[in-house]
């Protein structure tokens, strides 16, 4: 644990984040540089949600051809502002996201970085104001700096991330993200327009007795995971579902539980994807002492082969997660 996680909760997003950089001896400072390009996207992106009703930012079956942006889908707008944000850094030579099916060139060759985005998750909530999600994944580059990013970079595997983190437009907005040393989370106080840490360090209950899944798909699920289901049933546990993997992730990262997406017959292989929201969320859930498997292995094992490739996701609390694993 580095000793950043000392500091007093209050101080802003930025200062934590120089002071983390600062206590790490060679570090060049643009990590640090690309977590507060996000940080900036963040606050624009609430910005939008937030007045989303007000400026006709909702709905968007008429979006696709029109250039301008208030007529934009919310995660069209979450896209591109962040697109833009970590154009503008510097750090950072390429990007892939759920929204584009190829690699995104940032014209900064020389930028060490790449990063995987879902821009904004949580599709079904996105115009009826309950909470969505920004989810974003950072790679150091495996090709020569000043050459094209390639699709290996990308390719790593989970546990090549150096840092992972997500913004939760919710009853508050809030952000968290960790480097491996530590989960961290920053409430955004609106009225100063600052993310302050609001949590250090963040540890996920061992156990719990919260089950997050879509209850709606139980015919199609195969028998480890109704029997799984019937252990919550006989246990009383608490079914909470939001349906947007950001918000449920992030309750039962503090109350204990775990969430369940796995396969169904419109989804062979599991709907979420890998390196958009399982492999963040699978660092985050490994720095805090949580877990994530896709039943058989642990999320940060599974090879990466393709930009937009699925996977099971099983998250949360160490046991209901190996109880999980057991009866696969
Ligand atoms: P999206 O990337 O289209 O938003 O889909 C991901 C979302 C997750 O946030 C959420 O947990 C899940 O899909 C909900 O799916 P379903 O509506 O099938 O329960
Ligand atoms: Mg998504």
């Amino acid at each position: 644990i580095d000793e950043t996680l000392t500091l007093p909760v209050g101080v802003t997003l930025d200062r934590f984040i120089k002071r983390q950089q600062s206590a790490f001896k060679g570090a060049s400072g643009e990590l640090s540089q690309l977590l507060r390009d996000i940080g900036l996207a963040a606050k624009i992106i609430n910005r939008e949600v937030n007045r989303a009703g007000l400026i006709d930012l909702t709905g968007g079956t008429d979006s696709e051809n029109i250039q301008g942006e208030a007529q934009q889908k919310l995660d069209v707008i979450a896209n591109v502002r962040l697109i833009r944000a970590l154009k503008n850094g510097g750090e950072v030579c390429a990007i892939i996201t759920e929204e584009d099916e190829g690699i995104i060139y940032t014209g900064n060759n020389e930028g060490k970085y790449v990063v995987a985005l879902d821009p904004l998750d949580g599709s079904s909530n996105i115009d009826v104001n309950v909470s969505i999600g920004t989810i974003f994944s950072i790679y150091h580059r495996i090709s020569p700096e000043g050459t094209l990013a390639n699709e290996a970079d990308f390719l790593q595997g989970g546990r090549s991330q150096v840092a992972a983190g997500y913004i939760l437009y919710g009853s508050s907005t809030i952000l968290v993200y960790s480097t491996g040393k530590g989960v961290n989370c920053f409430t955004y106080e609106n009225s100063l327009g600052e993310f302050f840490l609001s949590h250090t360090n963040v540890i996920a209950p061992k156990n719990g007795n919260i089950f997050s899944i879509n209850y709606g798909n139980y015919t199609s699920f195969f028998a480890p995971i109704k029997k799984y289901l019937s252990l919550c049933l006989d246990r009383s546990y608490s079914s909470r579902y939001i349906g947007s993997l950001v918000g449920d992730f992030h309750r039962n990262q503090f109350k204990g539980g775990i969430y369940l997406y796995p396969p169904t017959n419109e989804h062979l292989k599991g709907k979420l994807r890998l390196l958009y929201e399982c492999y963040p969320l699978a660092f985050l859930a490994e720095d805090s002492g949580a877990r994530a498997t896709d039943g058989y292995q642990e999320i940060l094992d599974i090879e990466a082969t393709s930009f937009h490739q699925r996977s099971p996701l099983y998250v949360g609390s160490e046991l209901m997660v190996k109880e999980l694993m057991e009866l696969h």
